[in-house]
């Protein structure tokens, strides 16, 4: 999944790519190297960003997805928490909903469940504004994400959304510690057990930075190491930047994976 984001305020590629044409090269760019999914985000999560309208929100996404759909023949995933966005994007022909809020904004379980699509429902404590101010749980962090995965997951089979069209993801960065990440992404594999896709997202967050002291543009060879041990510990869906240099990485790990698995 290649990240397409039409934030002006994004924090790794912030503006480069708000004008449609160039949203619309870089996701060419992205299915070359061998993205199946592109992900169109309007709205950062960064901490301490500004909220926009939904309105806003769409004025940025919906041009760019229905030219994807329109232009490339990709799957285009929407990163949004808003209803009114769920079901405009659903109309232009997004194949997929990813929000880091899991449904949880008014409407949104309903606008998802209406829209027939694909959703990924990610872990995430409070809102992308206050999450990283003291981070705590009461339990382990991976008890803590299988839990809160769990009562989404119940939310939306409530709401008529089925199970089978649901993806799940422990929401690196989102609330967490550094130390809460590496722990996450070394038991990823008890996520498991919900018998769900997972989907990872690790490029180039502050967790590699931290470990590394690295800026957020040299943090390309942690985040390969990150997404190589997070396709081991289950994970087949990774939210990356740099989409070449993932799939070899994906792809090498594979191979290893699948020795001796062949008859
Ligand atoms: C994630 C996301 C993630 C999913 C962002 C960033 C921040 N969606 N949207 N998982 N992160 N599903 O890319 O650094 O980890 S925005």
């Amino acid at each position: 999944m290649g990240i397409l984001n039409v934030t002006p305020d994004s924090f790794s590629d912030g503006g480069q790519h708000t004008a449609i044409d160039d949203a619309l090269h870089h996701a060419e760019r992205m299915l070359a190297e061998g993205a199946a999914i592109i992900d169109v985000g309007g709205e950062s999560t960064r901490p301490g960003a500004t909220p926009i309208s939904p309105q806003q929100e769409l004025d940025r996404v919906a041009p760019v997805v229905e030219r994807l759909v329109r232009e490339l023949d990709a799957l285009v995933s929407v990163d949004t928490s808003a209803p009114e966005v769920m079901r405009e994007v659903a109309r232009l022909g997004a194949g997929m909903l990813n929000d880091v809020r899991s449904l949880r904004r008014e409407g949104a379980l309903q606008a998802a469940t209406c829209s027939g699509l694909p959703v990924c429902l990610m872990h995430m404590v409070g809102e992308p504004g206050d999450m990283q101010y003291a981070p705590h749980y009461d339990v382990d962090i991976e008890e803590a994400v299988l839990t809160f995965l769990d009562e989404r997951i119940a939310a939306c089979e409530a709401a008529g959304l089925r199970r089978s069209r649901l993806i799940l993801d422990p929401g690196f960065g989102f609330g967490k510690t550094v130390e809460h990440n590496l722990r996450l992404l070394n038991r990823m594999d008890r996520l498991q057990t919900l018998g769900l896709p997972l989907l990872a997202g690790m490029s180039r967050k502050s967790m590699i930075g931290k470990v590394l002291e690295r800026p957020v543009e040299e943090r390309l060879a942690g985040g390969l190491a990150l997404a190589a041990l997070a396709v081991e510990r289950g994970a087949r869906i990774l939210r990356v930047h740099d989409v070449g240099p993932s799939v070899d990485a994906v792809n090498m790990t594979w191979a290893v994976l699948q020795e001796g698995l062949e008859p």
